[in-house]
């Protein structure tokens, strides 16, 4: 294999020397999060990582490479990229963006294949993406399952968002073979809220043994990666009969207005955010910062 990636120093030097690196995604800088807090999110998720001991490494794509780590300069560039002239690449479009040199932001699916090219284990996010709500009849269901169930990368996340099905999500995920391990408790964390009702298949407490049973599952052969489903900080929890009815509203203007296929969570995060006046957007970070300490407490575990 002989794949298009650009390293910084800092990262490559990380990597060939074995010392902890966490993969960070990119749509979440350019359709998830509106600007400047995205600059904000993405500077401080790097700086998060740093301090609990690992190397952060933003992956991207731009001028035909897969950028596994970004300097400030690129960071920003990204983010000031308006969300329609930046694809949001998932497995079915990376090679079509690389090939034609367009700039894309990588969602959890594509961001996963480049850290595994890139010989990175761990990988933060915010939430995963999974079944849409109607995706009985709209068959909606976003390529980050799968992509679970085929590259071997743990995926630190708040679960999957609670704009989605996340009871056919879970469904969908034990079909496919994913450990899906809540972090610290017994219920499954739904994003924005910290409980679901719904008890986690796994439950661990600790980096070391999320690490040790990724290595197993290296050792067994098992193809597929990890979710661990850290809940949001408590001081950051937006409850659930708050969030709820929220959401409810953003779900019904989507239909009401056609939004289909990859706009689907960008209109709804965004609508999210105007009716809870930021709030939505204030937990979103929070979330994504905790996951990204925890994914540094799992890569040094990993190298150890
Ligand atoms: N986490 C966030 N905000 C986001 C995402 C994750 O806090 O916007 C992105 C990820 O890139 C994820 C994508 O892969 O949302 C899911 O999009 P879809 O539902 O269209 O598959």
């Amino acid at each position: 294999m002989n794949a298009p990636l650009t390293f910084p120093p800092e990262v490559h030097d990380a990597l060939s020397a074995g010392r902890p690196v966490v993969a960070l995604e990119s749509t979440i800088i350019t359709h998830g999060m509106p600007w400047p807090q995205n600059l904000e999110m993405a500077r401080q998720v790097e700086a998060v990582i740093r301090d609990n001991g690992a190397v952060p490494a933003t992956i991207a794509v731009m001028g035909g490479r897969i950028h596994v780590g970004m300097d400030d300069d690129a960071l920003e560039t990204l983010a000031r990229t308006p969300s329609d002239q930046a694809m949001k690449l998932s497995r079915a479009d990376l090679a079509v963006c690389l090939a034609n040199g367009r700039t894309g932001a990588t969602t959890v699916a594509a961001t996963m294949i480049c850290a595994h090219l890139a010989g990175i284990r761990v990988f933060a996010t915010g939430g995963i993406g999974g079944v849409h709500r109607g995706a009985e009849s709209s068959f909606d269901i976003s390529a980050d399952l799968h992509e679970l169930a085929q590259t071997p990368v743990t995926v630190v996340a708040a679960g999957a968002k609670a704009i989605l099905d996340l009871p056919k999500t879970w469904e969908v995920l034990e079909t496919l073979g994913v450990p899906v391990i809540a972090y610290g408790q017994d219920d499954l964390p739904a994003f924005w809220s910290r409980g679901s009702g719904i008890r986690a298949p796994l439950r661990m407490d600790n980096a070391a043994d999320i690490a040790a049973s990724a290595a197993m599952r290296a050792r067994l052969g098992l193809k597929g990666g990890q979710l661990v489903a850290n809940p949001i900080p408590h001081d950051a929890e937006i409850p659930r009969d708050t969030i709820m009815p929220v959401i409810e509203q953003a779900l019904s203007e989507a239909e009401a207005q056609g939004i289909a296929a990859k706009q689907v969570t960008p209109f709804l995060l965004g609508r999210i955010f105007d009716l809870t006046e930021g709030r939505s957007l204030r937990s979103n970070i929070a979330l994504v910062l905790d996951n990204a300490r925890l994914a540094a407490e799992i890569a040094a575990a990993m190298t150890r």
